[in-house]
């Protein structure tokens, strides 16, 4: 419709949005619909809507960060760029890598998508000490297919420079990332938070860490300007929905041409967050076995994505960079494996600065992880958060020197245990 933009509410769905035949040929007429809002995120409306054949989600961009509230506005148009992500990520990851779009309507900011069950959020499952089986296969090959394929190792020049137009102007999500990710946890600003006064002593530390400012604004600097490949852009596990048989990822909002070690970083961030947090949530039943699963789902997810990535250059370098006239072609297929080997290497060295400061924002800045945040005695949050700052330091700081994902596990483990 050409109405303006309101934002839905579970009373006014059924009439807004029942005369679209793609979605009541799924799920029934709209007198049997019946909608909750469930949206947690930071930024959204999200509805389950049930109808008499089945259900779907509804998610509706607000014209605001819901996190901060109206004081904060945020432009609707952050859901033409989740659109146009999610009908690519499935298009170079493969059907079921994300959920099915059903419709999009620009002017609302709303896309009505499949609803997962019986699915959870990753986040969620890891809180709670489930181990699902997939998540290194099927997010490593997710990484490394959408990275690989949005970039210019793969498009054509044209078709790239034209995707790299399209979403050049998510300015504001960018924005938000250059500035709770990159700055503001290394400065006293005003929407910083730390739930743990145990961490006093170290926060002032890290910011007055000359050598870790400098790594997290060339961090910045990398992720501005180095338009690689169109990366999710917000991929931590709270954007993964699993079950033990399915991965799915979702809310790719953040999406934009940034450089493929970003994504990479931030996901195994996020899982060695949960390592540190599993200590406070052991609730009495010691969680080894999760801990030492979830070490090794990090260097399987970088084995997979290592492997896949690598694959896709062997069979599917068809873009202008490194391009096989310049190697294969001249018999000399060797070049092509040692660019290979070099373009990897620096995506592994970035990855691990991206990962340590994922980790230091989510402790330090505005957005936090509810894998800490659930820590309800106040000592032990403190001493995890404490655990992945410090690992957090290293991985920015000493990124260059370190050489294997063993090495930093085998930090992460000493510093579980001291
Ligand atoms: C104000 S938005 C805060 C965070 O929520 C999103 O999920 C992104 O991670 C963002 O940085
Ligand atoms: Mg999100």
């Amino acid at each position: 419709t050409d109405a303006p933009y309101q934002a839905l509410t579970i009373d006014t769905l059924p009439a807004r949005l029942g005369s679209i035949d793609a979605l009541t040929s799924r799920i029934g007429p709209p007198a049997s619909w019946r909608s909750r809002e469930v949206g947690d995120g930071n930024l959204n409306l999200v509805f389950i809507v049930d109808g008499e054949r089945g259900s779907i989600i509804v998610k509706q961009a607000l014209p605001y960060v819901r996190l901060v509230g109206e004081s904060w506005p945020l432009p609707l148009k952050r859901s033409f760029f989740e659109y146009h992500a999610l009908i690519r990520q499935e298009a170079r990851a493969g059907k079921g890598a994300v959920p099915e779009v059903f419709h999009y309507d620009e002017t609302q900011a709303l896309i009505v998508m499949e609803f997962l069950t019986p699915h959870v959020i990753l986040r969620r499952a890891l809180i709670e000490g489930r181990m699902p089986p997939r998540i290194a296969s099927d997010l490593g090959l997710f990484m490394a297919r959408t990275l690989f394929r949005g970039s210019d190792f793969s498009m054509t020049a044209r078709e790239r420079k034209a995707d790299l137009a399209l979403f050049a102007d998510n300015v504001e999500l960018c924005d938000i990332t250059e500035n709770l990710v990159f700055t503001d946890p290394y400065f006293e600003a005003p929407l910083n938070r730390h739930t743990s006064p145990e961490l006093d002593g170290m926060v002032a530390e890290l910011r007055a860490d000359r050598d870790l400012k400098v790594e997290a604004q060339a961090l910045k600097h990398l992720f501005a300007a180095r338009a690689e490949t169109l990366l999710h852009g917000d991929l931590h596990s709270g954007s993964v929905m699993v079950t033990d048989a399915d991965t799915r990822v979702i809310d790719p909002e953040f999406a934009f041409y940034g450089p493929i070690a970003f994504d990479v970083g931030m996901l195994l961030a996020n899982y060695w967050m949960a390592f540190f947090a599993a200590r406070g949530h052991e609730g009495g039943k010691p969680r080894d076995e999760m801990r030492a699963w979830l070490l090794s789902v990090i260097t399987d997810t970088w084995n997979v994505f290592h492997a896949e990535f690598s694959r896709l250059w062997r069979t599917e370098r068809k873009g202008m960079l490194y391009a096989s006239s310049v190697f294969e072609d001249r018999g000399d297929p060797l070049a092509a494996e040692q660019a290979l080997q070099r373009v990897l290497g620096d995506i592994f060295t970035d990855m691990l600065g991206f990962a340590g400061v994922e980790m230091h924002r989510r402790i330090l800045g505005l957005a936090h992880n509810a894998d800490f945040e659930e820590i309800a005695e106040q000592k032990l949050r403190g001493a995890c958060e404490m655990r992945a700052l410090k690992l957090g330091r290293h991985l920015a700081v000493n990124r260059r020197h370190i050489r294997s994902l063993s090495e930093v596990n085998e930090l992460a483990v000493r510093l579980d245990e001291g």
